[in-house]
């Protein structure tokens, strides 16, 4: 009797433990299993009903006078029509907006694999100026890769105070357009170097660098499983997969416009620079410290500029960014727009390249569609890569007002000095002048512009300070006079020349 009892508690256990074990099983399937998206556009205008839908975490593809265009799945849909919103399903399967690739009709766009091979074949073909390097790897191991484009670089010295410009494609997976236009670039640059006396001057003269796939696992799902995927390929804690990479960068990282929730295609992960995309590109700029950068994008034929964490921003550069904003769009014939004014969403790298890298930061939304067809990829590409060179020609007469050469005036002065020496070959006799002034104890009279250079002095590589060695022996010379001469706090003056001293030495 006790045994047939036990037994029978076994079996309901053991039923209910079935039960909700596919319960469990099948709730997770649900969101690793990816619901067909859909087009779809949605009746909305203002500000606050955008905002409102970004803050959903949706994914918006387009936004219009009187609509968005937002890629949906059939959950979403279901919410936003016990919202109220008006829609019209426009493509039913939007992986079907992308067949002709798989089946062979989109000749124009690179896989990973190719853009691999162009990579290596570049530096391979132009040693001179080209320099390949893995500055990170993917959730699935792939190599991120960026191409250093400079020419006339005698040692890193040179190269290094050269001003910085970055170009970046493929944040997101489906956007295929986004790596065509800065392999263009690439492709110019090398090719047209030897030729051309235009790009020969834009590559002497800058550290050119650029990251054409940001995303390779995203690259690979959205042309071989799922063309419509947005995020990268992450495996998150519930099961789902992929973080929006430019929801992950670390300036005002947080939800609006972008989504808590793993499963959302806006998701900003667990943390800011929580992506090994994120995290690399950070470790780049924070040593190439970047004037210039553009993060491709498509579609809505935009220039966008920051900031886009929230409406109407105080921005120090405004004027500048949108200058230029502009300038670039009449090159590829695109709008100059603020981010936010798209819609307001945090953590893209935009704001954190501005925001705390200092750069001056820019998103190109390439083309009309996700992936124009392959009659409409050159002239994209030739007119975005014309959009570039301008923007790389404004990369030394520019810059953002927190660019980490230039927060005193004594390392802007350093900058410009260094820059004239190198790049210029000493043509702006003003440079030098201007940063001996300032040293002359007639101009510092608490030596703070003398501990400011000399900070400087310390942080540069041992051929920049053999450049910067006659400015220290002037400076010496001008204060030995001043101890002749008994001007000043002696004892400070001698600490000073000792200072000056101990770094000629050890240039020596
Ligand atoms: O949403 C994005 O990440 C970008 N658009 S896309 O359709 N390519 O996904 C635009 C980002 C612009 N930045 C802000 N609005 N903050
Ligand atoms: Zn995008």
């Amino acid at each position: 009797m006790k045994s047939r009892g036990l037994f029978l508690f076994l079996g309901v256990v053991f039923f209910l433990v079935v039960l909700f074990g596919a319960q469990a099983v099948l709730a997770a399937d649900s969101k690793i299993k990816d619901e067909v998206p859909q087009i779809v556009k949605v009746y909305v205008s203002g500000r606050q009903k955008v905002a409102e839908l970004a803050n959903m975490g949706l994914d918006i593809a387009e936004v219009k006078k009187n609509y968005v265009v937002l890629v949906l799945s059939k959950t979403d849909l279901r919410d936003l029509e016990t919202r109220g919103f008006k829609y019209r399903v426009m493509v039913d399967d939007a992986n079907s907006l992308l067949a002709p690739f798989r089946s062979g009709t989109l000749k124009k766009y690179h896989s990973f694999e190719q853009v691999e091979k162009i990579m290596k074949d570049a530096e391979k073909n132009y040693p001179d100026i080209c320099k390949l390097e893995v500055i990170g790897k993917s959730f699935e191991g792939r190599s991120i890769y960026a191409m250093n484009i400079s020419g006339n670089v005698t040692g890193k010295t040179a190269a290094a105070k050269k001003p910085a410009c970055l170009f970046m494609g493929l944040h997101h997976s489906r956007e295929w357009i986004s790596v065509e236009v800065p392999l263009a670039l690439l492709i110019e640059l090398t090719e047209k170097y030897a030729k051309d006396e235009n790009v020969k001057k834009l590559v002497d003269e800058h550290d050119i660098w650029i990251v054409p796939v940001a995303s390779p696992d995203g690259l690979i799902y959205s042309q071989t499983k799922s063309t419509m995927w947005r995020k990268n390929r992450r495996l998150n804690a519930d099961k789902s997969y992929g973080v929006d990479l430019n929801r992950n960068y670390g300036y005002q990282w947080g939800n609006v416009g972008a989504s808590n929730s793993p499963g959302s295609d806006t998701y900003h992960g667990t943390k800011a620079f929580s992506e090994f995309t994120s995290q690399a590109i950070k470790a780049l700029a924070e040593r190439e410290k970047f004037r210039t950068s553009v993060s491709f994008h498509s579609y809505s034929e935009l220039v966008l500029y920051p900031f886009g964490y929230g409406y109407d921003i105080p921005c120090p550069d405004k004027k500048l960014l949108s200058e230029l904003a502009a300038e670039m769009a009449k090159f590829n014939g695109y709008t100059p727009q603020n981010s936010a004014d798209l819609y307001p969403a945090m953590g893209d790298s935009d704001d954190w390249l501005y925001g705390t890298a200092g750069a001056l930061a820019f998103t190109f939304e390439l083309g009309s569609q996700f992936v124009p067809n392959d009659a409409e990829v050159d002239k994209i590409c030739a007119d975005n890569v014309k959009a570039c060179l301008h923007l790389i020609g404004k990369a030394s007469s520019v810059h953002a007002s927190n660019h980490p050469d230039f927060s005193s005036r004594t390392q802007r002065a350093v900058s410009t000095y260094l820059y004239d020496v190198n790049v210029s070959q000493g043509k702006d006799e003003n440079a030098k002048v201007q940063l001996i002034n300032m040293l002359n104890p007639a101009n510092d009279t608490n030596g703070k512009n003398f501990e400011e250079f000399m900070a400087e002095v310390a942080k540069c590589d041992v051929n920049a300070k053999k450049q910067l060695a006659p400015i220290m022996i002037e400076v010496k010379n001008i204060y030995m006079q001043n101890i002749i001469n008994k001007i000043g706090n002696t004892r400070q003056v001698i600490r000073d020349v000792e200072k000056i001293q101990a770094e000629l030495q050890e240039i020596e």
